[in-house]
């Protein structure tokens, strides 16, 4: 059949399926469903990056507002804001200290854009928010090209999802579209007592394991696909000297399964992998190196109490 007309989740199914070492990729996780799941993960008290963050980004803005040295209006642009309701505790924070900025939230959603409007809106009336639906790198080169100093968010400890190159470069092409003295606030999870890493993805409830399941849900529901989800399981396994939590589907049993929308029988051995996600974990050291590597210094780590966690502010 010819690949062109297929969605980029139907090809990377049908590459990371037909692959020697099966895999998926994260990011499709997140349909609705998987977003849904997204959310409970984040209200876990095992999932400590959410609450990590919230703390650093409710205590910390005053002195995150002090290290930029702006001394003009800014933009504070955002990439894929979620709910918004942690960056809320940094605009509530800076807006508190007078500082003068427009608030760029950037997301592919105009959905997503319009909720995140009129909840920032009732939140904080006097907020300028000026929301850009579409592709990040498209709304980012066209401010480039404008005259006021921006703070870029990159929050959530995304970056984790990353391998080491692509991490890289996505940090070297949002360096690419940044002007000198542009700054960065990137969300990055450290490396800590591996117990308690370990219990953040192998949670006692099982929503961890749904999050992962969902992408065997959605084969079945976009590709017209009849794999059985109960035989499979979920492994999640932090490694402590390299600093990844890598997840996979397990299958239960030797199985095959067809895609109608794929036209394709995958084939399964009993305990074959399907690896779904890396989250990595940074050393100090390491964030100076992909920091230093893409182009920024750094400027200062502002952590929660426990230092389990990083909003780092980089410079370029
Ligand atoms: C979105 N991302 C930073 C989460 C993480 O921690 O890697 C996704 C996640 N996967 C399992 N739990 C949470």
């Amino acid at each position: 059949m010819s690949t062109t007309l297929l969605s980029s989740f139907a090809e990377n199914v049908l590459e990371g399926l037909s692959a020697k070492e099966k895999h998926l990729s994260s990011k499709y996780i997140y349909d609705d469903n998987g977003s849904r799941i997204f959310m409970q993960i984040m209200q876990m008290p095992e999932y400590y990056p959410t609450a990590c963050e919230f703390e650093i980004l409710s205590q910390q803005s005053g002195n995150i507002l002090d290290a930029l040295h702006f001394t003009s209006k800014f933009n504070i642009v955002e990439f894929g804001s979620g709910d918004g309701i942690k960056t809320r505790q940094l605009l509530k924070a800076f807006m508190a200290k007078k500082a003068q900025f427009t608030y760029i939230p950037i997301d592919i959603s105009q959905k997503a854009n319009d909720a995140l409007q009129h909840n920032m809106k009732s939140a904080l009336p006097e907020l300028d928010i000026q929301p850009r639906t579409g592709d990040y790198f498209d709304v980012l080169n066209e401010l480039s090209s404008g005259t006021l100093p921006n703070l870029f968010l990159f929050l959530g400890g995304n970056l984790g999802n990353y391998n080491k190159d692509e991490a890289l470069d996505l940090l070297k092409r949002f360096n690419a579209d940044m002007k000198k003295g542009d700054m960065l606030l990137i969300g990055m999870d450290l490396k800590k007592n591996p117990r308690v890493i370990q219990k953040a993805y192998d949670d006692p409830h099982g929503i961890t394991r749904a999050f992962n399941m969902n992408l065997l849900q959605r084969i079945n529901r976009e590709l017209e696909a009849d794999i059985l989800c109960d035989q499979f399981d979920f492994y999640c396994d932090y490694n402590p000297a390299n600093g990844e939590v890598n997840s996979y589907l397990v299958s239960l049993k030797k199985q095959s399964f067809h895609s109608k929308v794929l036209d394709t029988t995958f084939h399964l051995e009993k305990d074959e992998l399907i690896w779904t996600e890396l989250s990595k974990k940074y050393s100090f050291s390491e964030i100076d190196m992909l920091a230093s590597t893409a182009g920024f210094s750094v400027v200062n780590h502002f952590m929660d109490c426990r230092h389990y966690f990083t909003d780092s502010l980089w410079v370029k």
